[in-house]
């Protein structure tokens, strides 16, 4: 009989509940969970492919010390003693934790405890420093509490929805599709998109302002001082429950729409025609993410933007507020437990005596920190110069994902100790630990996670665990009672972890933190397995409704008043290279791959780091489309295929995040990113790199499908993605490789018993090699002077469907597909397969809207997470044939 779980998507902070289903075979199939509050039944591309990341490839099975395996025991043994040893003779602020948004909440309980409560420092902090710090440091400023006023109703409640410094249709797509279709139902709605690139988001958005980088504080400052002019602030709001308007205001109104101009590069029309829709509109929300947070200046853009709200009352109440939102599937778990350098737990104050008591009483702890820690980017700089001695890392990848991403590279490998938590066993960052622990990964593990309106849901096990892997939480309480803190690490299970942290945040609270779940205190395990989605507050004998805060005006700072921030306009950056460089995703991979990477279908999208730029750029600096092209700062450089859009600003680059070292040659987008951080936050300015940019000549140019993974790649250029069937790679270099046969068989594994059957072109320079064994293609190998032209959806379709032996590979070696199987070009939808060669043919023969090609070929009919993308196509096609 087949199995069906209720558990959550573990990717973005939509959190959106999935049904895993296991069947007699142990295949899993994954729907949408249609009573989840989250997605009422919708998943987005990469929620949908969840289940072709479950396999074991590359999975990290067995403890590892120096790359042997070796029983838990010994290596907790170890762990515990070099940390209790560190601690010994250099104190206890020479270890660290480095931990993530995607560990479960319970998991980051007991890394905090552990870290704040027993061994006595606050040297842990979270990837969320480099995602959600900003937004924690706005929020506390102007609320006293790092508190989400709002629910994603409100984002369909409003009447005027403000995206920036979010591109909502690739990162956050089902509450993207929730707006777009309330949009749909309400054409009066309006959305307003603020972001530098012509994003997909901006399908749905009336109003476009393609902002200069960090013009966001200047303009939001011009509203506040436009909606005192324009009569529309609430006065009565701003009396009762706030202080500071007055200094805000000032500096506010000290900005001249020349200023503002200047700062944003927006014309002035544009700028009137959005300060007119908040000020005509009641119901505003204003959604924001890594635009807004990721920046020098990003805590004062999120407190910019809350400014406006409090001085119209515009918060709390449906449909209205500011709505941060989160990146990571338990960004908000982390914050609840206090994961961050500078927070305790439970939301209460690291600086603040009583707080401090009150949880050193509730944990009984020996000793509790009582200053701040280091934050991400200077714990790894400690890690560099010595202060930090053994580090533990746990689900991420720093060596991607910070800036200075060579620096941090360097710091481990110097480190006398490193401990890495990981699913995979060959990440960029796992190459560098002393004990590698195998963690289970999603649909093994159990517990909880927080999305972004605050909603707490299950994750539930259906697979069981593989091998020796373990939960991140059991292997920390146990280094913790290695380390002789027994008692306070005895729990057996998830669910008495959570009713400790439950515990934790009801404790002496009587309504002063905004962060209670007293009733959810006493679940004993079968409650906590049947936890259905529940939103915090749940304070003790509170009913379970949908919940908003502030809209009563108590705030919790001391005295019960908002705070307005007075900002300042930051000067525009005078950089002294060419471009600035934005970084930041793409649809259908996560972070740095190590499970996207898994899937054809999401590989299928987007198969290679690109850079984009603007064509007029390009031609300024002789890039070609499909060129390689440098970019370097003076931290690194990196190779990436041009791509050459006008969404691009002029003197602005944009490149993804996720390539690394397992997947490219030279792709890790850290390597180049500065570390530049906010004053307030600590949170890496990811998004203004200052960076050359300058085309890459090769020699020759390949393109390579092949059923083996490809080994030892050592080209100037390679990346990597997984096909169905077998890998696809892309290759350039400027050395001449001798003998392309003995290459081929050394990287692709084949045997002397296959010859390949070879064609050249001497004329265009052009050589193709294929290997085929029992009319089974085995790998193909295109090479050119120039990028390589050929119909790469037709060569990679030929891994796994070979079509009669007559046609291959001669057709194959043409590489252009036979009428038999046509070309479906780069592949536009990926739960239906269909590329964008299809969706233009639909176009042809008559499709004039999205639903029509969704009739014809079936894209966009299932996770709806390409739509977007079909409707620029169409636009684009049509534009064209108008001619
Ligand atoms: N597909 C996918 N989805 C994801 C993730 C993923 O890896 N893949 N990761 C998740 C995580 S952890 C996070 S944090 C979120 C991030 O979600 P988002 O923040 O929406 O994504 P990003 O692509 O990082 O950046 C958002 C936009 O900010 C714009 N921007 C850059 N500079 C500025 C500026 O100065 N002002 C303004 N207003 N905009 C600017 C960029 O052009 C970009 O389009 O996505 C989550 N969802
Ligand atoms: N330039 C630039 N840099 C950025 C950003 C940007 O926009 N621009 N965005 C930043 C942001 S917002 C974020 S959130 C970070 C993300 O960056 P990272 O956190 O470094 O990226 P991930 O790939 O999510 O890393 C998660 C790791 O945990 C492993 N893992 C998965 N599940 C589990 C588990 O259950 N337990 C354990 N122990 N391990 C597990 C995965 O295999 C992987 O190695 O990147 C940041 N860096
Ligand atoms: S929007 Fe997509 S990635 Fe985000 S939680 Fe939902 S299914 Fe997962
Ligand atoms: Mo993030």
């Amino acid at each position: 009989m087949p199995v069906e779980t209720r558990t959550t998507c573990p990717y973005c902070g939509v959190g959106c509940g999935v049904i895993a289903k296991v069947d007699d075979k142990g295949d899993v199939s994954v729907r949408g969970d249609p009573d989840h509050p989250a997605n009422f039944g919708r998943l987005c591309s990469k929620g949908s492919a969840l289940a072709e990341t479950l396999d074991l490839d590359g999975r990290l099975l067995h403890p590892l010390v120096e790359g042997e395996p070796v029983a838990w025991d010994a290596a907790l043994d170890l762990v515990a003693e070099r940390f209790s040893q560190t601690i010994a003779e250099h104190g206890p602020d020479s270890v660290a934790f480095y931990v993530s948004g995607q560990i479960l909440t319970e998991d980051y309980y007991v890394a905090n405890k552990l870290m704040k409560g027993f061994i006595g420092s606050a040297n842990i902090d979270t990837n969320s420093r480099l995602c959600m710090s900003s937004s924690v440091a706005g929020h506390r400023r102007a609320f006293g509490a790092d508190t989400v006023p709002g629910t994603y109703e409100d984002i369909e409640l409003a009447d005027l929805v403000i995206l920036t410094g979010s591109n909502l249709a690739w990162c956050h797509p089902v509450i993207y599709q929730r707006l777009a279709a309330a949009k749909q139902a309400r054409p009066q709605m309006k959305v307003v998109v603020i972001d530098p690139r012509r994003t997909m988001t901006c399908d749905i958005a009336d109003l476009h302002l393609a902002i200069r980088p960090d013009g966001d504080v200047a303009l939001f400052m011009g509203l506040l001082a436009h909606l005192v002019k324009a009569g529309r602030i609430d006065q009565n709001y701003i009396g009762a429950h706030t202080l500071g308007f007055a200094d805000a205001f000032e500096k506010a109104a000290s900005l001249t729409l020349a200023d503002l101009m200047e700062a944003t590069g927006l014309p002035a029309m544009q700028i009137r025609d959005f300060f007119r829709l908040f000020e005509t509109t009641d119901k505003v929300v204003t959604c924001y993410s890594q635009g807004v947070n990721q920046s020098a200046s990003g805590t004062d853009k999120v407190n910019a933007i809350i400014n406006c709200h409090l001085a119209t009352g515009r918060i709390g109440r449906p449909g209205m507020g500011p709505f941060s939102l989160t990146g990571q599937p338990n960004a908000m778990g982390g914050r609840e437990v206090g994961g961050l350098a500078n927070m305790l737990a439970a939301h209460m104050a690291l600086e603040n005596a009583e707080d401090r008591d009150r949880v050193r009483r509730f944990w009984n702890a020996p000793t509790l920190a009582d200053k701040p820690g280091l934050k991400a980017v200077d714990m790894f700089r400690a890690v560099a110069d010595g202060r930090i001695k053994a580090i533990w890392i746990m689900a991420t990848n720093p060596v991607v994902s910070l800036p200075e991403a060579d620096l941090v590279r360097a710091a481990l490998a110097a480190c006398p100790f490193v401990v890495v938590s990981d699913i995979m066993e060959e990440t960029d960052t796992t190459a560098f630990a002393h004990v590698l622990l195998p963690s289970l990964g999603w649909g093994e593990k159990d517990g909880t996670v927080t999305n972004s309106e605050r909603r707490i849901s299950r994750q539930r096990a259906f697979l069981n665990a593989p091998d020796a892997a373990k939960p991140d939480w059991w292997q920390m309480a146990d280094v913790a009672r290695r380390m002789g803190f027994g008692d306070a690490f005895g729990w057996t299970s998830a669910a008495e972890i959570f009713a400790e942290h439950a515990a934790l945040s009801t404790f002496e609270n009587h309504g002063s933190r905004d962060f209670d779940i007293g009733g959810l205190a006493s679940l004993d395990a079968a409650a906590y397995d049947d936890l259905a989605p529940v939103q915090w507050p749940q304070p003790k004998g509170a009913p379970r409704t949908e919940t908003r805060f502030f809209a009563d005006g108590r705030f919790y700072h001391a005295d019960g008043k908002a705070r307005f921030i007075a900002v300042d306009a930051p000067k525009q950056q005078e950089g002294d290279k060419a471009f600035t460089l934005n970084t930041g995703r793409v649809r259908d991979h996560w972070h740095t791959m190590t499970r996207t990477g898994k899937s054809a279908r999401l590989s299928g999208h987007i198969a290679e780091p690109f850079v984009e730029l603007h064509p007029a750029d390009a031609q300024a600096l002789g890039i070609r489309a499909a060129d390689l092209v440098e970019v370097e700062s003076r931290h690194g450089k990196v190779l990436l295929r041009a791509l050459l859009t006008p969404r691009q600003v002029r003197g602005s680059l944009f490149a993804p995040i996720h390539w690394n070292d397992q997947f490219a040659s030279s792709a890790r987008i850290g390597r180049v990113v500065e570390a530049v951080t906010d004053p307030y936050s600590g949170q890496p300015a990811s998004k203004m790199a200052q960076v050359t940019a300058r085309p890459f000549r090769a020699a020759w140019y390949g393109f390579a499908v092949s059923i083996e993974k490809p080994l030892g790649l050592d080209t100037d250029y390679w990346a990597l993605a997984k096909a169905k069937g077998g890998w696809r790679l892309e290759m350039a270099g400027t050395d001449a490789v001798a003998d392309w046969t003995a290459w081929c068989r050394k990287t692709f594994q084949i045997g002397p018993d296959v010859e390949p059957i070879l064609y050249q072109d001497y004329a265009k320079g052009t050589q193709r090699l294929a290997f085929s064994k029992n009319h089974r293609l085995l790998a193909v190998l295109f090479l050119a002077k120039e990028p390589v032209e050929v119909a790469r959806s037709y060569v990679v379709s030929q891994l796994c469907d070979p079509p009669n032996a007559a046609v291959l590979p001669a057709a194959l070696l043409a590489g252009r597909a036979g009428a038999g199987s046509p070309d479906k070009g780069a592949i536009i939808c990926s739960c239906m397969n269909v590329g964008i060669v299809e969706i233009l043919g639909a176009i042809r023969s008559g499709c004039t809207n999205v639903e029509a090609i969704g009739r014809a070929t079936q894209a966009g009919t299932n996770c709806g997470s390409c739509r977007a993308e079909i409707r620029e196509i169409m636009h684009g096609s049509l534009a064209a044939a108008a001619e």
